[in-house]
């Protein structure tokens, strides 16, 4: 092609060619899209079988799933319901929000005798066991079958959370896409996201002009339930966050996070009343449903019964419960719940349940099944969906975290679902692998040192974060307390110190905080209301130079939340093209001499991909790679830094 853009090229053809005018003529390297998307699919297979994947190196290739359920997917040109046409589709919870709204939908859902489900495979369960790397493909595969399976469902979370930045970061894909995308095949069924308050889906608090474009943006591609939390159960950050879905179509739903025990009358911080009285607020704040949030597992099954209860009585919106299985009993708080007439639960397909993931949907749908509140959902059915899910989670090996139990750890050191693994990863790589005992205990004494502080992200991140300073350093707790000692805390801290996550529940140790701060003043106020407010305009002419494109008003957002991840992620794309595409093994492990592959660069066009061999190096230490590219021959040529 390149040959071709020359010799047709009008200067060619008056005889001027010098090798500047291949440099400043880009026409020659516009070769057609469809030819340039394969070649630049070629370079990226052909680099990760030369050089290997980064995030997998070292590992092992699971074996192949012999039996892995494709589905194939029919691009659904029927409109989206609530255009007044039938898609074909049965029925389901998001046919019933554009029917009756927000508040009329939240009414249908109090009607409702049996328990609903929310299924959370697609986004926390996989954050808590697989460090969040499931990529849109093996959603996509399936989703077609949750639309036509599991219209009964009352939502999937498949969004938000780390999966924002993670399908950037690691996937090199956009979470923007994996929306818009799922949601064509699953138009019947809630979309739900989780939402840190005033940090949106990052680690700090943003401006609230960012946090407020992120959520009109993500309400406009297709969501319907923003979960909202905010790391203090501030309620200044959740108002904000609540009034900015508000100003959407979308559903609400503001949570209380669980921390302490309810029922331990030492620990009196975090008592039924303090929960009772957020609740409260939330619900007056304008929030449709109300979430309990237990990030890390800590309300046992004779405390949901007590917290629903009092609950029920005090709040007149639904209900949804979250949950962890870290200590492996809470299945059984489900069904306190259940019995103290908790609306909705969340629930993982077995294969991708339990320990730090959510509790089993197959055992729960059981353990109703025949009793008052049978969620009516039907055990074939479920059973197909989750043998997908099985061979889905053994592509994931290498990102498991080894941990093969449930475990009552957590009852010591709090951690949420999603930090467990993460944190064992970190103190891997900190060469503190071998003292998790000291990790737990030392998170415990950090939780102690910052007052009994509400522990999930961003919060649990500076948690986290003191403790290996800590253990790196040789600290104790004394240690840190004691004014002879100079220490330089880890900046996280030091932001939590200065109010930028806002004020946690009874404000902070003042001892501590005047020695992380130095005598500097700390903030009080909103820290989303003080930053200075981004500028759209600004961002979107900064991308546009550097991609020489118009960026998308989501790309624009993207930037501003993870400016760096953003960058590296969209110069991938203009390196290799949407890698999203790639099957999950090709994505990670490259291919294997003789090996082909079918990939869908859209729908109907198939490109189909066969690795032949790799070339001996030249002097430069380049490779040829060579291929088939449906049927033809086709080479690259890859550096090899092996
Ligand atoms: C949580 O910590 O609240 C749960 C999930 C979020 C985990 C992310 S992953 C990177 C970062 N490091 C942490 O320790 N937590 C966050
Ligand atoms: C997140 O913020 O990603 C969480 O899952 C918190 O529990
Ligand atoms: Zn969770």
């Amino acid at each position: 092609p390149f040959l071709l853009n020359l010799i047709t090229h009008p200067d060619f053809l008056d005889g001027v060619v010098t090798t500047r005018f291949l440099d400043e003529t880009p026409a020659l390297f516009q070769f057609s899209a469809r030819r340039d998307r394969a070649s630049k699919l070629l370079s990226y297979i052909a680099e990760v079988i030369v050089n290997g994947h980064p995030e997998v190196k070292n590992r092992t290739r699971p074996e192949p799933v012999a039996d892995r359920v494709a589905v194939p997917f029919q691009q659904t040109t029927a409109p989206l319901p609530g255009d007044g046409q039938p898609t074909g589709l049965p029925k389901g919870t998001r046919d019933l929000l554009l029917e009756l709204g927000p508040e009329g939908f939240a009414r249908w859902v109090r009607g409702q005798k049996r328990l609903l489900v929310t299924d959370t495979t697609m986004r926390d369960a996989h954050q808590s066991l697989l460090a969040t790397r499931m990529r849109s493909f093996d959603m996509l595969q399936i989703a077609p079958e949750y639309a036509r399976r599991h219209a009964d469902f009352f939502s999937l979370e498949m969004w938000g959370g780390a999966t924002f930045d993670t399908s950037m970061r690691f996937l090199k894909e956009s979470p923007w896409d994996r929306l818009t995308q799922l949601r064509e095949r699953v138009p019947n069924v809630l979309f739900q996201m989780l939402l840190r308050a005033a940090s949106a889906v990052g680690y700090s608090n943003y401006p609230d002009n960012v946090v407020k474009a992120f959520v009109k943006e993500a309400a406009d591609a297709g969501m319907d339930v923003f979960r909202i939390f905010d790391a203090c159960n501030w309620l200044p950050n959740l108002r904000m966050a609540i009034e900015a879905v508000r100003d959407t179509k979308a559903i609400a739903e503001a949570s209380i996070c669980y921390t302490g025990d309810i029922l331990d009358p030492r620990r009196d911080k975090y008592s039924l009343k303090y929960y009772v009285d957020l609740a409260k607020e939330l619900v007056k704040g304008g929030t449709h449903i109300l979430a309990i949030k237990d990030m890390a597992g800590l309300l046992k099954p004779y405390a949901a019964k007590r917290l629903v209860k009092a609950l029920r009585a005090e709040v007149d919106v639904p209900i949804h419960f979250h949950t962890h299985d870290a200590a492996g009993g809470q299945l059984a708080s489900y069904l306190m719940a259940a019995e103290e007439g908790v609306d909705i639960v969340d629930c993982a397909f077995a294969p991708l349940s339990g320990v730090t993931a959510q509790p089993s949907l197959n055992a729960l749908v059981e353990a109703m099944r025949f009793q008052d509140r049978d969620t009516g959902l039907k055990f074939d059915d479920l059973q197909k969906t989750a043998l997908y899910w099985e061979g889905v989670r053994r592509e994931y090996a290498p990102f498991e975290s080894g941990q093969l139990a449930s475990s009552s750890d957590v009852y010591l050191h709090e951690m949420p679902g999603g930090q467990a693994t993460n944190l064992m990863q970190q103190a891997n790589s900190l060469g503190l692998g071998d003292r998790w005992p000291d990790v737990c205990r030392t998170y415990a004494d950090v939780n102690r040192l910052f007052g009994d502080i509400v522990k999930v992200t961003p919060t649990s991140k500076v948690v986290g974060d003191m403790t290996l300073f800590m253990l790196a350093n040789g600290l104790a707790a004394a240690d840190v307390l004691n004014p002879g000692r100079e220490i330089a805390f880890p900046e996280s801290v030091v932001e939590f110190f200065e109010g930028k996550l806002g004020q946690p529940p009874g404000g902070f140790p003042a001892d501590l905080q005047a020695r992380v701060l130095r005598g500097r003043k700390p903030m009080t106020d909103r820290p989303g209301a003080l930053l200075k407010p981004a500028d759209f305009g600004a961002a979107k002419k900064l991308l546009e130079d550097k991609f020489r494109e118009a960026p998308s008003d989501r790309d624009v957002v993207s930037y501003l939340l993870y400016p760096k991840v953003y960058t590296d992620f969209a110069e991938s794309q203009q390196r290799y093209s949407d890698l999203s595409v790639l099957p999950t093994s090709v994505f990670f492990y490259g291919m294997q001499k003789g090996e082909e592959t079918s990939v869908e660069i859209e729908p109907g066009k198939r490109l189909i991909i066969k690795f032949l061999t790799i070339g001996d190096p030249h002097p430069d230490g380049k490779r040829l790679v060579f291929f088939e590219l449906n049927g033809q021959p086709r080479e690259v040529l890859v550096l090899d830094r092996s």
